[in-house]
Order: C-alpha cells, then sequence, then structure tokens
C-alpha cells in the first residue's frame, strides 16, 4: 500500500518526532460552523490556547488534494474566506484526495487524519451525533460510527444541542464508545453545563483520564474515546433559554427540507440569528476551553507512552 498522503507542516512534524504534545483541530467549524469574520479569529484564539496548555496545535483540512497537518496563518485564512469548500467526513475524504479538491473536515474526518498522523488528542466544539427526528430521516452523524473504530480521544462540550442527545448517548454506549464528563456528573449540552442526561463516566484529572486510555489499548480496545468537556460558567446560556430557540430553528430548517449534510451548518446559523449573536460568542469560549484541556490531556497521554 502506498504511504498515506498526508503533509505535515514543519512544527508539527518536528512535534511528534520528538514526542512531544501534539492536539489535532478541526476545519469544519471554520468554513462551516461559524461566520467570517468571527471563524478566522476563532480558529486563531483555538491554536493560541493549544500553545498556552503546552501543546502544538494541528489543524487538519484538504487543500487541493493534499491532506494537511498544521496549517500557517495564510492557510488558515484562505480557508476561512473560502465559499464552497467541500465539508469531508468519512464517505468523501478519499474523494476530495483524489480530485485534488480543497475540503474542511469534520470531526469523523480529522479524526481519521490525525490518527495516520500518530495525533491522539483533538479538541472540537461539539460532536455530530443523532437528529431530532431520526426515527424518520435516519439523520446520524458519521462522528459517532468514527468514535467507536478510530484511536482518537476528542475534547468536546458534549454534542450539539440541536441533536437529540439521549439518543446520542445511546448509540455511543451500544457502539462502545466511552463517554467521560470532565469533572461532571451531567452530560453537557454545548451552549449549556447540563442536559439533565447523567454523564456515563466520569473524571476530575488528565493522569486518570491518561491511565484509562492506556489501559484500554493494554485490553485491545480500539476505537476513541469521547471526554464531555461543560462550557465555563460565564459564557453559558441557561438550558431553558436555549431549548425554546433551538426547537425553534428546527422546526424551521426541516419545513424548509434541508437535508443531509446541510442540517448542522443552517440550524448552526439560524440559532446564531435568533439569539442576536450571543450563541457565537457561547461557541467560541467552549471551543478554546476544549482546546486548553485538550492540551493538557496530550500532555498527560504523551508522557504515559514514555
Ligand atoms: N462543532 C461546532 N461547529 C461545527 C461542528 C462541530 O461547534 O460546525 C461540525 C463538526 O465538524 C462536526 C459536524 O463533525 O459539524 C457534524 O456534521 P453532521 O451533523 O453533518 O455530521
Ligand atoms: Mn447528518
Amino acid at each position: 500500500m502506498a504511504p498515506a498522503p498526508l503533509t505535515l507542516s514543519p512544527e508539527v512534524a518536528a512535534a511528534l518526532a520528538a514526542r512531544r504534545p501534539v492536539v489535532a483541530l478541526e476545519s469544519t467549524i471554520v468554513t462551516h460552523g461559524l461566520p467570517f469574520p468571527q471563524n478566522l479569529e476563532t480558529a486563531r484564539a483555538v491554536e493560541a490556547a493549544v500553545r498556552d496548555g503546552g501543546a502544538v496545535p494541528a489543524t487538519i483540512a484538504v487543500l487541493d488534494g493534499a491532506v494537511r497537518i498544521g496549517l500557517d496563518e495564510a492557510t488558515l485564512e484562505r480557508l476561512a474566506r473560502a465559499r464552497d469548500v467541500m465539508k469531508l467526513s468519512r464517505a468523501d475524504l478519499a474523494f476530495a484526495v483524489a480530485g485534488g479538491r480543497t475540503g474542511s473536515t469534520t470531526v469523523a474526518a480529522t479524526m481519521i487524519a490525525a490518527r495516520l498522523a500518530g495525533i491522539e488528542v483533538f479538541a472540537t466544539g461539539g460532536i455530530g451525533g443523532v437528529h431530532r427526528g431520526a426515527e424518520t430521516s435516519f439523520d446520524v452523524s458519521a462522528d459517532l460510527d468514527e468514535l467507536a473504530r478510530t484511536a482518537v480521544i476528542v475534547v468536546s462540550a458534549g454534542a450539539k444541542a440541536i441533536l437529540d442527545l439521549a439518543k446520542t448517548l445511546e448509540v455511543l454506549e451500544t457502539r462502545g464508545v466511552p463517554v467521560v464528563g470532565w469533572r461532571t456528573d451531567d452530560f453537557p449540552a454545548f451552549w449549556s453545563r447540563t442536559s439533565g442526561l447523567p454523564a456515563p463516566l466520569r473524571l476530575d484529572e488528565a493522569e486518570d483520564l491518561a491511565r484509562f486510555w492506556a489501559t484500554r489499548r493494554a485490553l485491545g480496545l480500539d476505537g476513541g474515546l469521547l471526554l464531555a468537556n461543560p462550557v465555563p460558567v460565564e459564557a453559558e446560556i441557561p438550558r431553558a433559554e436555549m431549548e425554546a430557540v433551538i426547537a425553534r430553528a428546527v422546526a424551521e430548517v426541516e419545513a424548509a427540507g434541508v437535508r443531509a449534510k446541510d442540517v448542522t451548518p443552517r440550524l448552526l446559523a439560524r440559532i446564531v440569528e435568533l439569539t442576536d449573536g450571543r450563541s457565537l460568542t457561547t461557541n467560541r469560549a467552549l471551543v478554546i476551553s476544549n482546546a486548553h484541556l485538550a492540551a493538557e490531556v496530550a500532555r498527560a497521554t504523551s508522557s504515559h507512552m514514555l
């Protein structure tokens, strides 16, 4: 088999060779999750948070057919401004590479690329999951299957609250994905710190997480892990308040006949409008917080490998 066609930035290559902690970051949040210019500003702040936490950031995207691991400033800006960029998941990652296309990577595609590059820890905002009404639409994010099969720790603020969180947790349990509440007993709901659903597992120290992760490997258990980190208190939008906004956005997007990959970006954009931009501030705060925690986790897991 040909070697995986990855292009590592010099900084990421050097960090991986020296076994220094590296944190993978996705790019769909930049191209489809947040509007310009907040997307670029947030992407920069997220990279800074990883560095502040003592790790090297590796933002992942496909540019003109190259799977890039670690983007320079100019490339990040090009992506943030780009329109008509593909949103890549497991199904179409290779399609974009083969065709020399440009695309951003979702949680699923970022996990695949991170694993190939040898990066174990990845920070995002919120994973995709089981959509509300999935019993008729069958809309279940490929992120869940990827967590079941690819060995990467994903740090997120739970799953996006636009989803059916109870069903999302059921699928994660069925597929054998550990869901760990970070210093919480309640599964976080993205913009809100609580969902009212219990987090299946709980850990309070990065060292304990690193030991759990190493033990899964030792037992031959494949697959990833979801570390659920509640949004910082000062940035939270309470659940009751978000629920009304989400219900309205979901109803509108469904009535408009939006399908497949367009559902999540359309919902997020509508929620920014309905909250007068407040959801954007919260989204920014939670991704930065996750990046900081991911750096701490990467430091713990990289010292565990020695
Ligand atoms: N988290 C965010 N904003 C986003 C996403 C996550 O704060 O835009 C993206 C992620 O890339 C995730 C994707 O993998 O949404 C899920 O899309 P779908 O529901 O179509 O699988
Ligand atoms: Mn979907």
